[in-house]
């Protein structure tokens, strides 16, 4: 399988991918092609709308269906359009997406349509108790969805530590608990969370929560959630130190236990992904900079193949 960009006419990155309609669909983020100075809050991230791309095979050609939602359309939100994710129900598909809203503070969305490459209709507020950035929405055998979501830094998941807003809240000092990746229940409709959002706690296999200083395996942003064999695998970024990791639980609520490394770093800053099954076969999408020459703002999805071991951990792979 080749490792080129998926497209190379716009920058994407953060790809969730889903088969719908017996094809593989990828909700990525829209980089833009701007000069702008990057900082560790993300302001270069200034994306501004979402377009959906699909394979007939994942080693084929993609085909970008244009633009499926854009900034001006969601009355909420002010800026920076970041990393989504889709999910389908009764005939209806969903688009999520985190933005900041008029106070600069990010909350998820919800865009609905009938077509999985949309044009999508966002709701006129965001999901109600959404914070912080990069929802995955997962899908359970039983029909329940579930919302994981959460991002250190300029995703503001440390703004949070009572439930309250603090714009200058800082990341736990080395010693203290990590921070967790956040949980919900989705309602019937898709469109709130019916739970509150919960930490979806990452052990160590001795059953210790990982501390704030474990930089290579803690979590960071960018989760994502499958199932393979009955067993749920919570993967996500570690932001910082450039990786892509795993941890694994019986519940898709967690507790979850570490299991390793996904990807080695790739070119830029940033890691982020989905795993998705098509036809029998496993893979992995992620994004680099390589086509803008590292530039960590303009990214491109790539696709390749994953591979499970025996005993159910993830082969490494390098980008
Ligand atoms: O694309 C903007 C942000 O960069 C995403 O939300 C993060 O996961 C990181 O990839």
């Amino acid at each position: 399988m080749t490792r080129k960009p998926l497209v190379s006419h716009i920058y994407t990155a953060d790809p969730s991918a889903h088969v719908f309609e017996g094809k593989v669909y990828i909700y990525p983020s829209h980089d833009l092609d701007l000069e702008v100075e990057e900082n560790d809050l993300g302001d270069q991230y200034q994306m501004t709308d979402y377009h959906v791309l699909s394979q007939a095979q994942p080693d084929g050609p993609a085909t970008d269906h244009g633009e499926a939602l854009h900034l001006k359309q969601v009355p909420w939100a002010s800026r920076q359009m970041w990393a989504p994710d889709a999910a389908f129900k009764d005939g209806k598909y969903y688009l999520y997406f985190p933005a900041r809203d008029k106070d600069g503070i990010f909350r998820i969305g919800v865009a609905v349509g009938t077509r999985p490459e949309g044009p999508f209709v966002p709701e006129s507020q965001p999901i109600k108790g959404s914070f912080s950035i990069d929802p995955c929405v997962f899908r359970d055998d039983d029909g329940q969805f579930y919302m994981y979501f959460g991002g250190l830094w300029g995703g503001q998941l440390q703004c949070w530590p009572t439930g309250k807003f603090v714009a200058d809240a800082k990341t736990p000092p080395d010693g203290q608990l990590a921070l967790c990746p956040k949980v919900a229940k989705l309602s019937a409709d898709l469109l709130q969370f019916a739970t509150v959002p919960q930490d979806a706690v990452i052990r160590d296999t001795a059953g210790v929560p990982l501390k704030a200083e474990d930089t290579t395996r803690r979590y960071f942003e960018g989760p994502w959630m499958h199932k393979y064999k009955d067993t749920y695998y919570l993967s996500y970024s570690t932001g910082d130190t450039h990786l892509l990791v795993y941890a694994t639980a019986k519940s898709p609520m967690g507790p979850f236990t570490f299991g390793g490394r996904i990807l080695s770093p790739v070119v830029g800053w940033t890691t982020h992904h989905s795993i998705v099954e098509f036809q029998g076969r496993w893979y992995l999408y992620y994004h680099d900079a390589t086509l803008s020459g590292g530039v960590s703002h303009r990214r491109s999805v790539k696709v390749q193949e994953l591979f499970y071991e025996a005993d159910g951990s993830i082969r490494e792979m390098v980008p």
